[in-house]
């Protein structure tokens, strides 16, 4: 079923907390000794009747863990695990008569399976957006049973692929909540500024527009934004919609939202019996050659890259707390911009940044050697991408939807993210779109951007790692040329450094080296024409199953400028001083 946005709005019962767990290292809970799926699974929850009854498994006899959280740091035996792992949590309920119980889940990592009270709920693939289930069927009075298979398994066709420079976290990561929704509700909404044909002229403001999860005709939805004296209703047409309609408010009156002063106005929605609420800012994001504007005027995108980590110690973050910590930070370096890689993160990061003032990039996990010519490959990259868009489509900080990360160069990959770019601009054409590129051949230290890709795109962006996959001395003789009028973000530079090693400035992983390579770096980019922004590789270092040099990296890729412990890096100065004087 579509997802439902803004789901967090209607009540709710969270089943966050404490879910018996099994591992399951031969799925011999789904399949039978044929590798048939069996209808005797574990989902059935099954307990002996009779005392010669054999049933080889007990959820309640099993250990708990706390969900949401990833399987990897809450089991030391499950580390490195990647396979199955079955969840179970049971809840008291009283079916409800005409509305409708949805099971939500933030995002499990990666494949999963869920099953209410023995029968099965729905099937989700895709480690970082959210889904919910229509459970209203499935429900019983008293104790009721959820039980989740999750499966984390690398695969060639997946998205992610085999191979990816983060820990593959497994397990039920994001909060998961029974919701209650009316009959007939917002499936839908966006209230946001647009250029939109009004009688085939382009008109731009504030436009309104929504969709029911019904087909049905004659609902009256409400917009109401006090503080803007918008009081409005409008009635959905046959396809239960409300075509995106101007919505007239005195000019001079809207504060648009900007880092300087993020201002988000309260919206009430309602339909039906229900309301809605959220918290909306208005603004503009634009290019014009070179440039990107943020409410008509050209900015300076000061980042800074961040993996969805906690903030001390590794496993996914998933609060305001670790979010408010994280981005603290950015802000501490100066930063008005972040890039969230590369997947969506969780819906308090994108919030918490844009309460903070903080502008966001967000990308999903098309990384490195995707299986381009896989039709089912294209079709998960898609749906990733739309629920990605359709969670987060209302928030005025995200500027920039990326597609890819550092994609190999052929004419199948150019297909693929091309139609990726062009379905990206279809849902949402209030943003830029960019992905991370990589720059080709440095013959007499030329570095020169060719990609096909770059007419898809509003934003040219690039990852380079001179003074760290090359000599640090070549950054300052570095020419570059960037053949395309359009504005420029390094989307990644650094290099890596263990917080408390010292040495000389060549000395490899030592805290000068990195600082080194940040003031070299940064002298470089002062240079290039047209650079719009940056966002440095990374906040924090961060778990990554490819770091494995003893004493130094130990799992872990330590291009943090914050060390894993919270703890900052020589280097994490250097930026925070250039970002000041920017
Ligand atoms: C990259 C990737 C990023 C890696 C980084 C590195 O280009 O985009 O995911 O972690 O380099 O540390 O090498």
């Amino acid at each position: 079923m579509p997802l439902v946005q803004n789901i967090g709005a209607y009540e709710n019962i969270s089943l966050n907390g404490d879910w018996h767990y099994i591992v399951d290292v031969q799925e011999e809970g789904y399949y039978d000794y044929r590798m048939n799926p069996t209808p005797w699974g574990f989902f059935r929850n099954a307990k002996p009747q009779l005392p010669e009854d054999l049933i080889e498994y007990d959820f309640d006899l099993s250990p708990t863990m706390h969900i949401p959280g990833d399987w990897n740091t809450q089991d030391e035996r499950l580390f490195f695990y990647e396979g199955t792992v079955w969840f179970k949590r049971s809840f008291n309920f009283s079916p409800l008569t005409s509305y409708l119980s949805l099971l939500y889940f933030g995002a499990v990592n990666y494949d999963c399976h869920v099953w209410v009270n023995g029968q099965e709920a729905g099937h989700h693939v895709g480690g970082f957006t959210p889904f919910n289930l229509d459970v209203t069927d499935l429900l019983i009075e008293g104790e009721n049973v959820v039980i989740v298979k999750v499966d984390n398994k690398r695969h060639a066709e997946a998205i992610p692929t085999l191979i990816f420079d983060w820990w593959n976290y497994g397990g039920i990561i994001r909060d998961v909540s029974l919701v209650k929704v009316p009959a007939v509700y917002l499936e839908n909404y966006s209230l946001q500024i647009k250029n939109e044909k009004i009688n085939d002229k382009e008109e731009k403001g504030i436009f309104f527009s929504a969709k029911l999860n019904k087909a049905e005709a004659g609902h009256a939805v409400t917009l109401s934004v006090p503080e803007l004296k918008i009081e409005k209703t409008f009635t959905t047409d046959a396809q239960g919609e409300v075509k995106s309609e101007k919505i007239k408010v005195k000019s001079g009156k809207v504060a648009f939202w900007s880092p300087d002063n993020p201002k988000l106005y309260r919206v009430a929605l309602q339909c039906g019996e229900t309301t809605l609420h959220d918290s909306i800012g208005f603004r503009t994001i634009e290019t014009r050659g070179k440039q990107i504007l943020l409410n008509g005027q050209p900015i300076f995108l000061k980042g800074i890259s961040i993996h969805e980590e906690k903030p001390f110690g590794g496993g996914r973050a998933n609060s305001t707390d670790d979010a408010r910590i994280l981005l603290g930070w950015a802000k501490e370096l100066g930063c008005n911009f972040v890039r969230l890689a590369h997947y969506p993160h969780s819906e308090y990061m994108v919030r918490e940044a844009e309460k903070m003032g903080i502008m966001v990039w967000s990308e999903i996990p098309c990384y490195w050697t995707i299986d381009w010519t896989n039709p089912a490959t294209f079709e998960n990259a898609k749906v990733q991408l739309t629920d990605m868009i359709c969670r987060d489509h209302n928030r005025a900080n995200i500027i920039i939807w990326s597609i890819a990360n550092e994609t190999p160069h052929s004419p199948e990959r150019d297909n693929f993210l091309s139609r990726l770019a062009q379905h990206a601009r279809t849902l949402d054409d209030s943003r830029l779109i960019s992905m991370a590129m990589e720059v080709t051949g440095a013959s007499n230290y030329v570095n020169r951007l060719s990609d096909n890709m770059n007419e898809y795109v509003d934003v040219v962006s690039f990852n380079q790692y001179i003074g760290w996959y090359r000599d640090v001395n070549d950054a300052a003789k570095m020419h570059w040329e960037i053949p395309y009028d359009k504005p420029v973000i390094i989307s990644e530079f650094g290099g890596g450094a263990r917080y408390g090693l010292h040495g000389a400035k060549n000395q490899r992983w030592t805290e000068e080296f990195q600082e080194n390579l940040y003031r070299e770096n940064i002298a470089m980019l002062d240079k290039i024409d047209g650079l719009s922004g940056t966002s440095p590789w990374i906040l924090k270092d961060f778990r990554s199953p490819r770091r494995v040099l003893p004493g130094i990296q130990d799992y872990y890729n330590r291009k943090g400028l914050v060390s894993d412990n919270g703890e900052k890096k020589k280097a994490f100065f250097v930026l925070k001083e250039w970002y000041e004087g920017k």
